[in-house]
């Protein structure tokens, strides 16, 4: 590695989760993922390097080299991962970028770490990172990474994705330090948002706070152009499809629908368990249609994957709870014997049992209060290969921008859940279909490779794979 790599990646997380074997030897297994499958390609062809965490606390694993791409570990300690990714990543930016919906906490701790942990990325970087390297940075946990990682090596190109939303100027501006955070995102040379909005708040925002003068997408800062643009993020298109052609997740799709009760429809939600995803308001509506008979436990049944998350953060412990009481009344109240109109599953599924489910849906639920995208919302229409299948999708998901056929609705009302759940389950097959070739074509157009390349030609850099 003597002159360095001219690709590389740096991300919270490595694009890996190690394992230890039968032999107490440590492996390193692709963790699954979207973002990895997009760049795992671009980073082998360029010979690229991947910098972040392996995910477990005091690990002092050091460089490796998997599947033709080399992994720089930034090590964190447990008190790091308390204040630099449970408070200020989780406890403070998540909720404030999501627009409140939870109270964000501020910490003088959290902020000191959070620096000192970018800082760290940062270097972790500079050192690996080739004369005239591109740079791809990601995400919210590294929002100062950009401008650090300039300081130290000037002649880099830097690119920086924001994979949630970016708040609105009034919200921007309760966060402490927020000129610093600014500064930090015009480090890079190309900063990427999910929708148009998030580009503007932005630049509108180095306006307000720094004075600067912001162009139509981009803005000149310490005599260098930044562009700030949307590139709206995909899914692996291909995989989703393949999962969806095999026969076993056919056969597994149809198993479920027979354990469900065959002639029941099925409502689907797939989310992590976070209060950002809408699941309370979800399974409120749900309980309401029940409870006025719109709908009977005869008919329908929802079942709601809710994948552990952040279990360490008060705020997502409450939010399980509150979800848990109220499939319990709800099943207490409408259930029989051997027949609950809510399942709930608090685990992780596998990829393949994800599509079966996808495939044995009536009407998909993605009501999220907020959401960057939502990457459900796109796997369940790549997965509807025989053009069936509705879907509830929240106004306030980046994927509403595209994927305008399902039907929208605003889930902090539950009076209009209830109606778009309704009108959902009511849809005559040839409108379901219709709405579904559409979204189809959108996402096959549009899958996660495309909106790579988009990032990486603005940015400059040429892909080769
Ligand atoms: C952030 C932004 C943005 C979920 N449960 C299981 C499982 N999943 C997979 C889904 C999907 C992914 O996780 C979740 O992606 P989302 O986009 O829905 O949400 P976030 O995790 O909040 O992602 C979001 C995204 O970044 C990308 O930029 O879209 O707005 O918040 O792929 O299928 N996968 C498996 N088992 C599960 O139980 N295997």
């Amino acid at each position: 590695m003597a002159d360095g790599y001219s690709f590389v990646v740096v991300a919270n997380r490595l694009p890996v989760d190690r394992t230890t074997d039968e032999h107490g030897e440590a492996q390193w297994t692709r963790s699954p993922g979207g973002l990895v499958s997009a760049l795992e390609p671009i980073v082998r062809a360029s010979g690229g390097a991947w910098v972040g965490w392996t995910g477990a606390p005091d690990d002092d694993t050091g460089p490796a080299a998997v599947d033709g791409i080399q992994l720089q570990p930034v090590p964190l300690s447990s008190e790091d991962i308390d204040r630099y990714y449970e408070g200020q990543s989780n406890s403070t930016i998540w909720p404030l970028f999501h627009d409140l919906v939870e109270p964000p906490v501020h910490k003088r701790e959290w902020r000191q770490a959070y620096e000192a942990v970018n800082r760290r990325f940062a270097e972790a970087t500079a050192a690996v990172a080739a004369e005239g390297a591109a740079v791809w940075v990601h995400d919210y946990q590294l929002l100062l990474v950009p401008a650090m990682l300039r300081a130290l090596r000037p002649d880099l190109r830097i690119g920086f994705f924001l994979h949630i939303p970016f708040p609105p100027v009034e919200l921007f501006m309760q966060l402490p330090r927020r000129a610093e955070l600014l500064r930090g995102l015009l480090g890079a040379d190309l900063v990427g948002f999910q929708r148009p909005l998030a580009a503007q708040n932005f630049l509108q925002l180095t306006a307000r706070i720094l004075g600067l003068s912001p162009q139509e997408d981009s803005v000149v800062y310490e005599d260098r152009t930044v562009v700030a643009r949307a590139f709206p993020i995909s899914i692996d298109v291909a995989e989703i499809d393949r999962i969806a052609a095999s026969p076993g997740a056919q056969r597994e799709a149809d198993r479920l629908r027979a354990e469900l009760g065959g002639d029941r429809r099925l409502l689907l939600g797939v989310d992590r368990l976070d209060y950002t995803k809408g699941i309370e308001q979800r399974v409120e509506a749900f309980g309401e249609l029940l409870a006025e008979e719109a709908v009977s436990n005869d008919e329908v049944v929802l079942v709601q994957v809710a994948t552990p998350s952040r279990m360490r953060v008060a705020q997502y412990q409450q939010l399980r709870e509150r979800v848990e009481r109220e499939v319990g009344r709800i099943n207490g109240e409408h259930g029989a014997v051997g027949k609950v109109p809510v399942h709930y599953l608090f685990q992780s599924r596998s990829r393949e049992e994800l599509v079966a489910l996808y495939l044995a849906t009536d009407v998909m639920l993605v009501t999220p209060l907020r959401d960057g995208m939502n990457l459900v919302a796109k796997e369940f229409v790549a997965a509807r290969r025989d053009e069936l299948g509705a879907m509830v999708l929240s106004e306030f998901t980046g994927a509403a921008a595209e994927l305008d056929d399902a039907f929208l609705v605003n889930p902090h009302d539950v009076e209009d859940l209830k109606r778009a759940m309704v009108a959902a389950l009511d849809a005559s097959p040839d409108d379901r279909t219709a709405r579904m070739r559409r979204m189809r074509a959108h996402v096959q157009a549009h899958d996660v490779d495309h909106w790579a390349r988009e990032f990486l030609d603005a940015l400059g850099v040429p892909v080769h794979t």
